[in-house]
């Protein structure tokens, strides 16, 4: 049995960057993290494995050096809770009781839910990778090297996702070493979507509509890929607005971006969880409606926004500032926006910033058109990303771009 005055689940963006925060203030051994695995992914990096950019290698970190000297960590898996007795349990058996909780469980990949996928990605030879995940980005790569002729599908399944762009961004990467390899008239490039739309905020739908059509993307709305056959290389998609129309399509290569759920622990309770299995928070306070003492950050909550590194680099500040406030025995005072952001990488040396709120109203840092594709967006993606990341968000310090943002626009109102 353990006991802290602050618990954190999970140490990744969200868990590190305010256990860091804590880990600074109050006093050594105050602040346990439960997280279970030995490496810390850089995620967003992924995209760019993918593409032959970054090695995973690159993307990867030991736990170990990541979170915060300050803190204890105890290497196991949170998995179930008594909020009324400010209890968590884990998977080795240890009870870890808290004053405060900080719930940073992130989201659960789901390659479980499509059929054959999980056969299809255990064979290098199969066609099939996915960015998602560290096992299998670099396979994105090879099978772009290896492509010769015929179709390259790129999937976004019908479930809320993390970095809702990564999928196409995997698309427009692909598209664009194609067309440098002279590969491209014999392929087909197709990007198939479970939503309505292409992206959620109509100022940047408008301009990727556009990119897709000059660059002969096929784009198929509302359409999920329910399975796929490994032997004879198709995959079997549902028209989401017709539910038995089911139709099958070959591929050379096929990037699939997985199903996603909340994480099991959370889908399993009934008290801090909602109808969908993700932690609930106040949107602007991040804090539980029903015990004061929880906050969420990150992927695992029911926010209203898009799962993002950035909304967590956004949230990490409020949810700092509210612990604080509560453990003064003030009420939580610090506001989140919504703030999130993406950028879609669209090709070797282009990068559409897009930025958003709660209302899918642009939030942009740059006093530039950020709907067109720039190679400094780019760079700033690929070179200065990784060490905001590393240096800035996971100890603490990055709290998003609202200074930068607020300093370019001299104060105007957004
Ligand atoms: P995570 O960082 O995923 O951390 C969750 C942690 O919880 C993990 O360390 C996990 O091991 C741990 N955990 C799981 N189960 C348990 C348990 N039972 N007990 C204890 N610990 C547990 N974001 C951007 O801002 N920009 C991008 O360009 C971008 N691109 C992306 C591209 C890809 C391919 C992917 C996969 C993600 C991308 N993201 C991007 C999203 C970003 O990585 C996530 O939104 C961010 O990591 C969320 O932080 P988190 O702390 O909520 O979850
Ligand atoms: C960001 O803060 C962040 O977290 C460190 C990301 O994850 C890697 C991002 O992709 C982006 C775009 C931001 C926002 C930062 C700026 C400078 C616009």
């Amino acid at each position: 049995r353990l006991n802290c005055e602050l618990l954190v689940l999970g140490g990744g963006a969200g868990g590190c960057s305010v256990a860091s925060k804590f880990a600074s203030k109050l006093d050594k051994n105050h602040v346990i993290i439960v997280e279970p695995s030995e490496i810390h992914y850089y995620q967003p990096m992924l995209t760019l494995v993918g593409g032959g950019i970054k090695k995973v290698s690159d993307a990867a970190r030991p736990m170990r050096n990541v979170l915060p000297s300050g803190a204890h960590w105890v290497k196991d898996s949170a998995i179930s809770f008594e909020p009324t007795n400010n209890i968590v349990r884990t998977k080795e058996g240890i009870s870890i009781s808290y004053d405060y909780l900080l719930v940073a469980l992130g989201l659960e990949l789901r390659f479980d839910l499509v059929e054959g996928l999980q056969e299809a990605l255990a064979n290098p030879d199969s066609g099939v990778s996915s960015n998602y995940s560290p096992h299998f980005a670099e396979r994105t790569f090879e099978n772009l090297k290896k492509f010769d002729k015929g179709n390259a599908i790129f999937t976004f399944p019908n479930t809320p996702v993390k970095c809702a762009g990564a999928p196409q961004k995997a698309c427009y990467i692909s598209e664009d070493y194609l067309r440098k390899h002279g590969k491209r008239e014999n392929a087909n490039v197709m990007y198939k979507t479970s939503l309505p739309v292409i992206f959620g905020v109509k100022h940047y739908a408008d301009a990727l509509n556009e990119l897709c059509k000059r660059r002969n993307i096929d784009v198929g709305l509302r359409q999920e890929l329910i399975e796929i056959d490994v032997g004879k290389k198709e995959a079997i998609f549902c028209n989401l607005d017709k539910k038995d129309d089911t139709f099958e399509i070959p591929y050379t290569m096929l990037h699939v971006t997985p199903p996603m759920s909340a994480p099991e622990s959370l889908r399993n309770d009934k008290i801090l969880s909602d109808e969908t299995g993700f932690l609930n928070v106040d949107k602007m306070t991040l804090q539980h409606p029903k015990f004061p003492n929880i906050f969420g950050i990150g992927d695992c909550t029911n926010l209203p926004t898009s799962k993002t590194a950035a909304a967590v680099a956004a949230q990490n500040r409020v949810v700092f500032n509210n612990i604080t406030h509560v453990m003064r025995g003030e009420e939580p005072r610090a506001i989140y926006d919504g703030y999130t952001s993406c950028p879609l990488v669209t090709g070797y040396g282009s990068c559409i910033l897009a930025e958003f709120d709660y209302e899918l109203q642009p939030l942009e840092t740059f006093p530039i058109d950020q709907r067109k594709e720039s190679a400094i967006m780019y760079y700033l993606k690929k070179d200065i990303m990784p060490s905001l990341y590393w240096f800035g968000l996971l100890k603490g310090f990055w709290n998003g771009p609202e200074v930068f943002r607020k300093l370019f626009h001299f104060g105007a109102p957004k």
